[in-house]
């Protein structure tokens, strides 16, 4: 076991003290009197910059006159395209956001937890009724967004993040870029990690982070040895809860190989604590490499239990299921509280790190279940920096990790790594400073079989000074790197402010993506409206059916009267086949607030309980005259 450098590691992960960091003294005491800001503003390279922050290879960018090789043109000129779509987590915003790259233009943010009024999600009725279904709560917390595959790559056709907050895996179609499912998935108390089965995405891992008694109804409540944590598969199609694993410990992110065997996810807390100190106390947790063929076998044989409705498959250490040479979870002992796993795209490792501990372990997925001591089937443990959380890879053979405490990205030598003896620090190619306390970091199709090997992001948690002042709640820091010239080393193009709290990315190429440019309306299940369709009824003594559509610059109907005390079923279509002419229906008062594009048709259900005269309009700007574009309703008072 080797024992961090920095005294404070062990107990601290940094967040209290994030302008100590490592680098940040050791660059103070090499340029006595220049911050590290200065310095900056002088235009020199970052790729210097590193070799003064005390990295192992010095200036290795340098070309023969002292400059670095410039990075390619990564301005975007007005009205070109970017060449990547990044899907970033919105973290307990509960969105994603989608960024253009190299832009980082942030382009569109697509609701998927949260209610969001600019794009009417969660007031018409059908994605009111999806969140209200999905346990009604009003916000949750994305982590890691990932995009469908097929044979390897991306299929442009949905995206998946969990919920870290509530228990949730949402699904998020990606012709229309807007959330269309979600499941609540029991027996989970936060769904931190999150990914596929691969190559074809055919399950949806929800990783569940937080130890709670199974079921969680009332039992166990102060015996904290009996609580468990589970991983949950979900069919990508249905959106249902196919099986769950129990596990000992408790479970963090995870990543699936590239070819259907296994899925991993790390655990930190295998004391089973519940404070701190009790989590911190072991040297070691573990990655839990899932045999997912078998996890199958055993539900196909009914040895289950079902909890919540779910089958549940016993995969704890002391398992029948995980007696004998072909156990369902492999528990593979790594230091310490390890967070990140992610699969290398040839599949041949999984790389976890340490987080309070300066390494990475490098498991060799074949030899998971050769070996008769697990810690066998780790095959290198290069000694990276302070606080390694996540890694992402170029498809060159280099990895790439933030350093949370150091505020780098190092990136490294995987091959390197295995042949070097562990906690050496030789398979460390360059680091670079990062501003600040870096979480995940993400390169382009790094998710993929076949990265691209040229952007990279880095999340960081921290922007502190890099903006203009806005108050005490700072943004976030997302910075672009370019990673594809090995021998200029990686270069910090750009800083980007990010809103709370990005977690994770996915980076797609443009061309791999379709979306539409309107509605088509047989892809809605409500039924379209044209212009004199229109339809106003009673069905019933007290309700009232709608039916009508938008276009410039009115509704179909310029007043609607209806009883207090109805129930209005109000359908609006929005005519309009013109790209980007939005309308909206909006009865502030009713608190009602329908977004409509092009071809869509969106309903709203409400009980019109205040007699008045209320001014329905439009919220989107659609035209000259779009401040006219309104109606009434009116409600006649009972008498
Ligand atoms: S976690 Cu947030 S920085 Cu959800 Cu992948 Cu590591
Ligand atoms: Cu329609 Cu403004």
């Amino acid at each position: 076991m080797s024992q961090p450098t920095n005294p404070s590691i062990d107990a601290e992960t940094g967040t209290d003290e994030p302008t100590d960091s490592a680098s940040d003294e050791g660059f103070d005491s090499l340029l006595p009197g220049i911050r590290r800001r200065e310095f900056m503003k002088t235009g020199a390279a970052v790729g210097g910059l590193a070799g003064l922050a005390g990295c192992s290879s010095l200036l290795g960018g340098d070309d023969d006159d002292g400059t670095v090789s410039a990075a390619p043109d990564h301005s975007v000129p007005p009205g070109d395209h970017d060449e990547y779509y990044a899907f970033l987590s919105g973290g307990h915003a509960g969105d994603i956001r989608v960024y253009g790259l190299p832009s980082m233009r942030e382009i569109m943010r697509i609701p998927v937890f949260n209610r969001e009024s600019a794009r009417g999600y969660g007031y018409d009725d059908e994605s009111r009724e999806m969140l209200e279904e999905a346990g009604g709560y009003t916000w949750g917390d994305t982590h890691h967004p990932r995009l469908s595959q097929t044979d390897g790559d991306y299929d442009g056709r949905f995206a998946y993040v969990n919920d870290k907050a509530n228990g949730r895996m949402a699904r998020i179609d990606l012709k229309y870029f807007e959330t269309d499912a979600i499941c609540n998935i029991p027996n989970q108390q936060g769904t931190h990690g999150a990914c596929a089965r691969l190559p074809d995405t055919d399950l949806i891992f929800g990783v569940g982070e937080f130890r709670v008694p199974m079921p969680n109804d009332g039992r166990d409540l102060h015996d904290p040895d009996a609580y468990e944590s589970v991983l949950a598969a979900i069919d990508p199609d249905s959106m249902n809860v196919e099986w769950q694993v129990r596990v000992d410990g408790n479970m963090d992110n995870g990543d699936g190989s590239k070819q259907g065997r296994y899925f991993f996810a790390t655990g930190y807390n295998s004391e089973g604590g519940v404070n701190e100190q009790e989590m911190t106390r072991a040297d070691r947790d573990d990655v839990k490499a899932f045999e997912l063929d078998r996890i199958e076998a055993a539900v196909e044989a009914g040895d289950y239990e079902e909890i919540n409705n779910v089958l549940v498959v016993d995969g704890r250490k002391d398992s029948p299921l995980n007696q004998g040479d072909d156990p369902i979870v492999h528990y593979i002992p790594i230091p310490k509280s390890p967070h990140g796993v992610s699969v290398t795209p040839d599949n041949e490792y999984a790389i976890a790190s340490g987080k309070l501990d300066p390494t990475a372990s490098v498991i060799d997925i074949d030899l998971i279940d050769e070996v008769d001591d697990p810690t066998d089937a780790v095959v290198g443990r290069p000694q990276l920096g302070l606080g390694p959380l996540h890694t992402a890879y170029d498809g060159r053979g280099h990895a790439y990790t933030t350093l949370f405490i150091d505020s780098q990205v190092v990136k490294w030598d995987i091959e390197a790594a295995v042949e070097a003896e562990p906690e050496s620090e030789s398979p460390v190619i360059e680091k670079i400073d990062v501003h600040y306390n870096p979480g995940h970091l993400i390169a382009a199709e790094s998710y993929t079989e076949d990265p691209a090997g040229d952007w990279l992001i880095s999340l960081n948690k921290l922007s502190k000074d890099r903006f203009l002042p806005v108050g005490p709640h700072h943004p976030e820091n997302d910075q672009l790197i370019y990673i594809g010239d090995d021998e200029a080393g990686m270069q910090h193009v750009k800083d980007s402010p990010a809103y709370a709290e990005p977690h994770d990315a996915s980076i797609c190429h443009r061309s791999k993506l379709d979306p539409a440019d309107v509605y088509d309306p047989d892809d809605l299940d409500l039924e379209y409206t044209a212009s004199g369709e229109e339809t106003m009824e009673r069905v019933a003594d007290d309700r009232v059916e709608i039916d009508m559509y938008s276009t410039r610059n009115h509704y179909g109907f310029e007043e609607m009267t209806v009883q207090e005390g109805d129930t209005v079923e109000m359908k609006v279509t929005n005519v309009e086949t013109t790209s980007d002419l939005l309308h909206s229906v909006a009865i502030p008062e009713y608190d009602i607030n329908v977004k409509l594009a092009p071809q869509e048709t969106r309903k709203v259900t409400f009980t019109a309980d205040k007699p008045g005269v209320y001014w329905v309009y439009c919220a989107f700007f659609c035209s000259a005259l779009h401040l006219e574009m309104r109606s009434r309703l009116i409600v006649e008072p009972e008498d």
